[in-house]
């Protein structure tokens, strides 16, 4: 999502359609100008950290059309689990975003510990155990879409959000959450650089924290999140743009004011502090209208609030949504 970087990335329909571009590459003649388009992303053979299955599972006492109709379920092919780990915005690492799981491989987050504070009656440090003892982990397939315009269908595990802030209890002064993302350069070589200001934060209103759609992951596809994709614990806001989705949270406050956001302080006319998905406001760069699904050919319409509307809306009564986009 950044200018200058984004520009040294291959799009992804090309290595995605990597065998059907190779073949028109070899039937034009071209191989050698592709060459290193082919050592660069090869899904099957990127070394990354092993993920173990989840203990703490849970069933859902929900039907599927329950689940469809709250938006915990989407009726889309899910994107295959190789794609979702070997295709990762994670600038803690590298800004490439093939190279994010091999970079992130060695994360350890065994010791970790998340704080939560600010406004609230119960301050209180969780450490993984802890964490995972809120809630058994629930499935939930979400519609994931980038702000760069290329989508996927991720099932994750975790649990609602506004679980964890009923153990914390927000007073009546608390009308955000702030979010950080872990800073140690040393773990998170990314953070010697300036690409971004560290360590990483975001922010929601309270009110979108207690929605029932805004879940803390703890896994996909069963199994714990790998590190590349925001282990151990990662948000998950699945109506707004990505980068909203904050991974490797060691940190989380209630405040009255509206907090600093990473993107947002990167580029103000560019992020905005809701980042909802909405293809009516294009990027100053780009248009949103469209995306490109990881695995499929041709682009799909995006949907507002990336289709769930019928969900969040209410949320955003009587907002100008190009104001506060
Ligand atoms: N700490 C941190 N969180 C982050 C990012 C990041 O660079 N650092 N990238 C964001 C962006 S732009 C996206 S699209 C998603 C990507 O999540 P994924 O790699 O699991 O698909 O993570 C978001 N969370
Ligand atoms: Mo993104």
């Amino acid at each position: 999502m950044k200018n200058n970087s984004e520009d040294r990335i291959t799009p992804p329909e090309l290595y995605f359609g990597r065998r059907k571009f190779m073949q028109a590459a070899i039937a034009a003649g071209s191989i050698v100008a592709t060459a290193g388009t082919y050592r660069l992303f090869n899904p099957t053979s990127t070394p990354m950290a092993e993920s173990a299955p989840l203990q703490n599972l849970g069933s859902t006492e929900l039907s599927d059309a329950e689940r469809l109709q709250r938006g915990f379920l989407v009726d889309e092919e899910r994107t295959d689990e190789r794609s979702i780990l070997t295709y990762n915005n994670f600038y803690e690492f590298t800004t490439n975003k093939e190279r994010v799981a091999a970079a992130a491989m060695n994360f350890q987050t065994d010791e970790w510990t998340l704080e939560v504070g600010g406004l609230v009656q119960q301050p209180k440090s969780f450490s993984l155990a802890e964490l995972q003892a809120i809630s058994p982990l629930e499935e939930r397939v979400y519609r994931m879409r980038c702000v760069e315009a290329w989508s996927m269908v991720i099932p994750w595990n975790g649990f609602p959000l506004s679980r964890l802030l009923e153990i914390v209890q927000p007073t009546s002064e608390a009308r955000y959450l702030a979010f950080e993302t872990l800073f140690d350069p040393q773990r998170m070589p990314g953070q010697k650089t300036d690409v971004l200001d560290w360590p990483y934060v975001e922010g929601l209103r309270l009110d979108e924290a207690m929605h029932p759609l805004s879940i803390l992951a703890m896994g996909i596809y069963g199994k714990q999140l790998p590190p590349q994709d925001g282990a151990p614990v990662r948000l998950v806001v699945p109506w707004k743009y990505g980068f909203k989705g904050i991974k490797s949270i060691v940190k989380m406050t209630l405040t009255s004011m509206e907090p600093p956001t990473s993107w947002n302080r990167f580029a103000p006319n560019e992020y905005g502090f809701y980042a909802n998905v909405n293809p009516t406001v294009a990027h100053p760069r780009w248009s949103q209208a469209t995306e490109q699904r990881i695995g499929e050919s041709g682009r799909r319409k995006t949907l507002l609030f990336n289709g769930y509307e019928e969900q969040v809306a209410s949320l955003y009564n009587g907002m100008d949504l190009r104001v506060h986009f």
